[in-house]
This record gives C-alpha cells, sequence and structure tokens, in this order.
C-alpha cells in the first residue's frame, strides 16, 4: 500500500472570485486587485494552485472548469453577483466558501448559497480551512471569533497575486493596492469599521513595507517615462491614528519613490509636520471623510469629536498650499439635511474647490450600527443590495418624496462638476491634469446616471 499524502501537503487548485455587482460604480479609482484576495492569496502555502477572477476587471467566470474549492468575497453591493456565482458553481457539483464584510452580518441569508460559510477575518482561520478542504471535512461555518484574535496582518505576496490574477503591469495612471495598518478606533454610525476590523489597530512590521512596495513595483508596474512613478492606493482605514507608526512609515515611503493615495480622518491634518511628511513622500491625494458641513449633521453620524465643520476650509487651504489634494466624501441624509443644505453643500465644494467631490445618499450598510437603528425602527424600505451603491434612498423619508430626494440630490452632485467648478478646481488645484481626468470622469458618469434617472421616472426638466 502506497503512503497517502498528508492533507497538509496535497495540493489543491483554489478559485478565487471578486464579484462585480450591477450597480458598482464604473471608477476607474479601482485598485489593481481585490485586497481580501491579495489576502487569501497570501496566506495560501506555495504548493497549492491559486487563480482569481476579478469581474471589475471583465474576467469572466468559466464554471467548466474544476476546483478543489471556489472562494468568493462579498462585499453589499457585489452580494447578490456573489450568489448567483456561488449558486452556478453548485450546481456542477463544485464546492462553494462565501466569505467577506457582506456575509459576515448576513450569515442566515448567504447560508443556503454556500458550502461553507466564514464569518469574519481570514488570517488565523484561512490554513484550516485548507486543511479541511484537503481531508474533505469542510465544515458548513467558521467564525474568525472561534480562532484566536488577528494581531497582526500579512505581507501581501505580489508576486503570487500577480501569477494568480494574470493582470499586466499599468502605468503611474492605475493604482496598485497596498496597507500598512487595519482598523480605525472611531466609532462613527454609518461605518462597519467600528464592527469588523475596527478597534484593535494593527500595522505591518515596516521592514516588510519596503519589501513590498519594491515587489509590487516590479511585477506590476511599466514605466511610461523616465520620470513616472507608480500610484499605490494605501488601503488602509484610517492610516493617521498613531502619528509615531504615520511618521515612520511615511519616511519609508519617501525612499521608494512612488505616488499614492490614502485615507485619512481630517483631524490628522490639523499637524502642519505631518502634511509636510505626506507630501514628501509623494502622497497626491488625501481621500477624506468629511461627511457633511453641518456639526450637527456629524454629531448625529458619532463622527463630531472627529470632524470639526468649521475648520474644514482651512485645512483644505492649507494642504492645498503644501501641495497636497483633499479628496472630499459627503454624506446627504433626509433625516438630518434639507434641500437648502444640499445647496450649502455644493457652494462649499465649489467655493473650496474640493478635489473629486463624492456625494452619497446616507446608506445603512449591513454592519453598521446605524443598519441596525433603522432596521429595528423599520426604516430600511429596501434590502435589494443592487441598490446599495448610495446613489440610492433605501430608507423612509417622512420629510421628503423619495423620487424627488434623488433627483435634487443627482442633480446637486451634478452641479459640484459644472464647467466653471472643473476650471476652478483645475486652475487652483496641485496636479492640475489629475484634476481635469477625473473631473470629466465624474461630470460624464453622473450626466448619464442622471438622464437614465430622468428617463425612468419621466422627469422633464433639464438644465
Ligand atoms: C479601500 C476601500 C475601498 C477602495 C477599494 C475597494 C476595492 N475594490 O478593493 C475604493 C475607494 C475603490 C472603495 C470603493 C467602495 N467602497 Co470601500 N472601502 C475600502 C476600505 C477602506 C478598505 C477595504 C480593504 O481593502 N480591506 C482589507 C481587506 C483585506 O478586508 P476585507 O475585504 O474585509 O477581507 C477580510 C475579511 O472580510 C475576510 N474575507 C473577505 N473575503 C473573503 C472571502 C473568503 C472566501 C474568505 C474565507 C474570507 C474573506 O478575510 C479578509 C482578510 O481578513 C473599506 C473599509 C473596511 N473596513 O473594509 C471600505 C469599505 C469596504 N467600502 C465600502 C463601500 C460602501 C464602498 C463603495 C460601495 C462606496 C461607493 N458608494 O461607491 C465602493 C464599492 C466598490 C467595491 N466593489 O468594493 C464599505 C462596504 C460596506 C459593505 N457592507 O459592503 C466599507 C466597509 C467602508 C464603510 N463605509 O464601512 N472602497
Ligand atoms: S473615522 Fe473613518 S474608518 Fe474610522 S469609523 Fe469613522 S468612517 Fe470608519
Amino acid at each position: 500500500m502506497s503512503n497517502p499524502v498528508p492533507h497538509s501537503k496535497k495540493s489543491l487548485k483554489l478559485l478565487l472570485v471578486a464579484p462585480k455587482g450591477r450597480k458598482d460604480s464604473k471608477s476607474n479609482q479601482k485598485p489593481l486587485f481585490n485586497m481580501a484576495l491579495g489576502v487569501l492569496v497570501s496566506l495560501t502555502p506555495e504548493h497549492h494552485h491559486i487563480e482569481i477572477i476579478d469581474e471589475h476587471f471583465g474576467d469572466t467566470v468559466d464554471y467548466s472548469q474544476k476546483y478543489d474549492v471556489v472562494g468568493i468575497t462579498s462585499r453589499t453591493i457585489d452580494a447578490k453577483r456573489s450568489y448567483e456565482i456561488a449558486d452556478e458553481f453548485r450546481k456542477r457539483g463544485q464546492k462553494v466558501i462565501l466569505g467577506g464584510l457582506h456575509v459576515s452580518f448576513n450569515a442566515e441569508e448567504a447560508a443556503p448559497h454556500a458550502d461553507t460559510l466564514v464569518c469574519g477575518e481570514a488570517e488565523n482561520l484561512w490554513q484550516t480551512i485548507l486543511d479541511d478542504v484537503a481531508s474533505n471535512t469542510l465544515k458548513a461555518s467558521y467564525n474568525s471569533k472561534d480562532f484566536p484574535q488577528v494581531q497582526e496582518i500579512v505581507p501581501l505576496d505580489y508576486e503570487r497575486i500577480a501569477k494568480a490574477s494574470k493582470r499586466t503591469k499599468v502605468d503611474g495612471t492605475k493604482s496598485i493596492p497596498i496597507y500598512i495598518t487595519r482598523g480605525c478606533p472611531f466609532e462613527c454610525s454609518f461605518c462597519v469599521t467600528p464592527n469588523f476590523t475596527g478597534k484593535l489597530y494593527r500595522a505591518q512590521k515596516p521592514e516588510d513595507l519596503i519589501k513590498q512596495i519594491e515587489t509590487a513595483k516590479r511585477v506590476f508596474f511599466k514605466a511610461k517615462s523616465k520620470s513616472s512613478k507608480p500610484w499605490f492606493m494605501l488601503c488602509d482605514e484610517n492610516l493617521g491614528v498613531s502619528k509615531k507608526r504615520l511618521w515612520e512609515t511615511l519616511d519609508l515611503i519617501k525612499e521608494c519613490n512612488i505616488n499614492f493615495s490614502v485615507f485619512f480622518s481630517i483631524n490628522f491634518l490639523e499637524d502642519k509636520e505631518t502634511v509636510k511628511k505626506l507630501v514628501a513622500a509623494g502622497c497626491i491625494m488625501v481621500l477624506v471623510g468629511f461627511e457633511s458641513i453641518k456639526q450637527s449633521t456629524l454629531e448625529a453620524y458619532n463622527k463630531g469629536h472627529v470632524n470639526s465643520a468649521d475648520q474644514f476650509a482651512r485645512l483644505i487651504e492649507e494642504c492645498r498650499q503644501a501641495g497636497l489634494n483633499v479628496q472630499g466624501n459627503f454624506l446627504v441624509n433626509p433625516d438630518l439635511d434639507s434641500y437648502e443644505d444640499m445647496d450649502d453643500l455644493v457652494k462649499f465644494v465649489s467655493k473650496n474647490n474640493v478635489f473629486m467631490p463624492i456625494f452619497q445618499i446616507i446608506t445603512p450598510y449591513p454592519g453598521t450600527s446605524m443598519y441596525w437603528e433603522y432596521k429595528n425602527k423599520g426604516l430600511i424600505t429596501d434590502e435589494d443590495w443592487d441598490r446599495y451603491n448610495a446613489m440610492n434612498l433605501v430608507i423612509r423619508s417622512d420629510k421628503y418624496d423619495p423620487v424627488e430626494f434623488q433627483h435634487k440630490f443627482m442633480t446637486s452632485y451634478y452641479k459640484a462638476y459644472a464647467w466653471k467648478n472643473i476650471a476652478n478646481r483645475v486652475r487652483r488645484n496641485p496636479y492640475k491634469l489629475l484634476n481635469l481626468i477625473t473631473s470629466l470622469a465624474f461630470r460624464k458618469n453622473l450626466r448619464e446616471q442622471l438622464d437614465t434617472f430622468e428617463e425612468l421616472h419621466h422627469i422633464k426638466e433639464r438644465r
């Protein structure tokens, strides 16, 4: 009798899928690969074979291929599509694991679509899953709560990710994702982070950072000219939380000759040295959740202690003077904001030439404290996850007609990209070409969405 291969040594053929929901954005801002899949690849021992299908890049799923297991990630906006793909594979007798943010908070809904459901972070349970696949003892569910807490996040293995995803090299206009920390100590009511990765703020070892950046450059970056630099998207939820760690990181990044964008709380930009270090390290834009220009609305989101609305204009201007674009995210809420408030918001982003303003209708994503509040009060009117792209009103409003509210929102958003605003933005902000290109892309996309909406609701009004 021959010796059987130990389960942990058996080579598995794995497929990892990033699904794209029907209403997921067309944004050019998408990073080169999905971070969750990047982490899973980096956690998987080398003797396994992995393929990545990312629908955001037009990859098509080939259901005729045979795999030992198919892993699918999920965000709310992509949830329905993830179930469709799972169902198709399972119809053909393939084993499917569903994981990620959405299913972690919607286990009951997701269970009928999967052989195995994974709730929470994968770092400390993935090896157990692989062993169980190999020994054919895969369980119906795994929960990170039953495993040691994730104290360390793994460095990404860019070489294997490139091989598994078959993404070709990009120039400096497309972003390569990376992260240094995970978590954020704040507790904004509309954000999933506090209930998922949040409270425990974790960071990678500084020495791992340089190695990752250099490998990522080698496998993913193709210079267009001698002076061109790769663009990294730092996917940290909030990089600025520890100033010591941030400064150390920025000093290291400075040596790597890259450009990057990063998610950042506005209050950390109060520190002039931090702003200086960001610019010196190659930061082109900080992505800031302003959320609202009304302090009372910020208080209602439990963000009043992080954001001070009366300081926004000054901080944007100071960053601009230092050579940094401040990209702004703003939420609009029928319970808290009136039509006049929307007009004020348009005036604010226009007057302050906010870089690439993003307006969103408040959306209680599963996993947020806001979701439970609205759910318990019966205020959620729509749980068609395809519509959770923050452009649709999915909660009840006693003040406004939903169609009229959404139309006002969309026209306000479009006004933020009026020609005059685009011209001023380009004239005043650093990285003019980037300001122009992003503004034109947003304007076109918003116009299309507005036209579709007006046609659907027979709204004749034209500006
Ligand atoms: C970077 C980022 C972006 C980037 C890049 C997104 C991308 N495609 O990679 C950009 C700016 C493009 C973006 C866009 C959007 N984003 Co975003 N984004 C983030 C952010 C800050 C970090 C995401 C990340 O890289 N995390 C690191 C990875 C490793 O974590 P993870 O995906 O959770 O994976 C872990 C586990 O979930 C698990 N896991 C995941 N999948 C699987 C699969 C299997 C099989 C297994 C076993 C385990 C497993 O293991 C992983 C490792 O521990 C998060 C904040 C957060 N807390 O996640 C918001 C977040 C994900 N975004 C959010 C939203 C709402 C959006 C948008 C819809 C916004 C909009 N209106 O357009 C779009 C949607 C685009 C899309 N399809 O992703 C929400 C999602 C809420 C939800 N319930 O889905 C978050 C949580 C922020 C929030 N407000 O709470 N985003
Ligand atoms: S500061 Fe940002 S990442 Fe942190 S809880 Fe608030 S919205 Fe989420």
